[in-house]
């Protein structure tokens, strides 16, 4: 089991990095984290406002390709380890604007592998690189199968090739230049604060303020769903105590076509909201599909849960309930996450699909 003083967080600020550091803070009372994030529009700081005046924990505004700056914090902060977050993360977007991703997520990466090489010259002892992927490298799968450690990488999107792109230069700095790193490929989180440009919160808004329910294609594409807070800790699990030069697939066990997922949220949200039930089935809408959308995404988690004893602690109906509950007792959350540049992006992303 490692132990560290100093970690560095990149993308802090986002979904999942706002948990990472809340778990990390309480599990590791022994720690100072530094959170490094750009703040794009999927940044936001009021994710961590319960933790901001917490004297182990400090915020810095900035870009993960800026070589300069994170010299500078190795320099100050001595970091044994780096929890690396920061990533353009939304498929459709990446559709729309591959070169923010080849940007931050490949030439990102690379710049803290360089300056984590650099400033550990000395002695890599214990330190720890961890990069936070997704299952999406691994391709799509037909109707039978799970993705496991061994899969071979196929990604189909320019979201998912940049994180693929991110992960072989992981390995390659620690097969040339021996960088001690861990790498997890995660399925579809799912829980507060994430962005509305993904499927549930994007949904649980829509059905709230009765607007209609984009599903791409005809709704038959499966997602694996795991709890955030359950990613969170496995992330905590992997950093502390994951083999160096290892990769841990990390899922929830838990496959739901889409199409009846936004069936189980138009009952939970009209449920809360007091609505008779099967209020909102008339606002669903099929919409064009997404280009290259991957039929199906599901992992095979034995490795974590038989050498590092991580198993999600949640069941999927509590963690939606838990979900949709935030969501709509959050509101002013998303309305000021949506307020703004959100619009324009609805509208370029869905004003012609219909
Ligand atoms: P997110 O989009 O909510 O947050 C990304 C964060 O990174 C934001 O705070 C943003 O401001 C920051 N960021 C973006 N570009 C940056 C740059 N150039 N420099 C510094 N900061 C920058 O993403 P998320 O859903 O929390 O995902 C976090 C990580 O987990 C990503 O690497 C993603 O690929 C991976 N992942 C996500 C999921 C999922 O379901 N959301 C699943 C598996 C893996
Ligand atoms: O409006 C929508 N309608 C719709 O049918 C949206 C936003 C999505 N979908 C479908 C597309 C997918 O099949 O829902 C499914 C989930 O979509 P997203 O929430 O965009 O997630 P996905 O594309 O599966 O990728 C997510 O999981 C892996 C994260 O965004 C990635 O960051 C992560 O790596």
């Amino acid at each position: 089991m490692r132990n560290f003083k100093s970690i560095l967080v990149t993308g802090g600020a986002g979904f999942i990095g706002s948990h990472v550091i809340r778990k990390l803070l309480i599990n590791r009372p022994e720690a100072k984290v530094v959170n490094l994030d750009a703040l794009t529009y999927a940044g936001n700081l009021t994710n961590l406002r319960d933790v901001e005046t917490n004297s182990r924990y400090a915020f810095v505004k900035g870009d993960i390709q800026d070589a300069a700056l994170i010299e500078k914090l190795f320099a100050d902060y001595t970091f044994d380890a780096v929890v690396h977050l920061a990533a353009e993360s939304h498929v459709d977007r990446s559709i729309e604007n591959p070169m923010a991703f080849l940007q931050t997520n490949i030439l990102g990466t690379a710049t803290l592998l360089n300056a984590a090489r650099t400033a550990w010259a000395e002695g890599f002892g214990d330190r720890i690189f961890y990069h936070i992927s997704t299952d999406e490298v691994y391709g799509s799968l037909e109707a039978d199968g799970l993705f496991t450690e061994e899969t071979a990488y196929d990604p189909r999107s320019p979201y998912s090739s940049s994180k693929a792109s991110s992960d072989h230069l992981v390995r390659s700095w620690h097969h040339t230049y021996g960088l001690p790193v861990v790498i997890s490929n995660c399925s579809n989180n799912y829980g507060a604060f994430q962005f509305p440009e993904k499927l549930i919160p994007l949904m649980i808004r829509n059905i709230r303020d009765e607007m209609p329910l984009p599903i791409y294609g005809e709704g038959i594409n499966v997602r694996d769903w795991l709890w955030v807070e359950d990613h969170a800790s496995a992330i905590d699990i992997i950093l502390h105590a994951g083999a160096n030069g290892r990769t841990y697939n990390i899922g929830g066990l838990n496959e739901w076509k889409n199409i009846d997922l936004v069936h189980e949220l138009i009952r939970l949200v009209d449920k809360a909201l007091g609505r008779p039930e099967g209020y909102s089935k008339k606002l669903i809408t099929f919409v064009k599909d997404r280009s290259g959308h991957d039929l199906r995404y599901a992992i095979d988690a034995s490795r974590i849960e038989k050498e590092l004893g991580w198993t999600p602690s949640i069941k999927f109906e509590e963690g939606l309930a838990a979900t949709v509950d935030w969501y709509l007792n959050n509101g002013d959350w998303l309305d000021s996450v949506t307020s703004g540049a959100y619009q324009k992006y609805y509208e370029t992303m869905y004003g012609n699909r219909e």
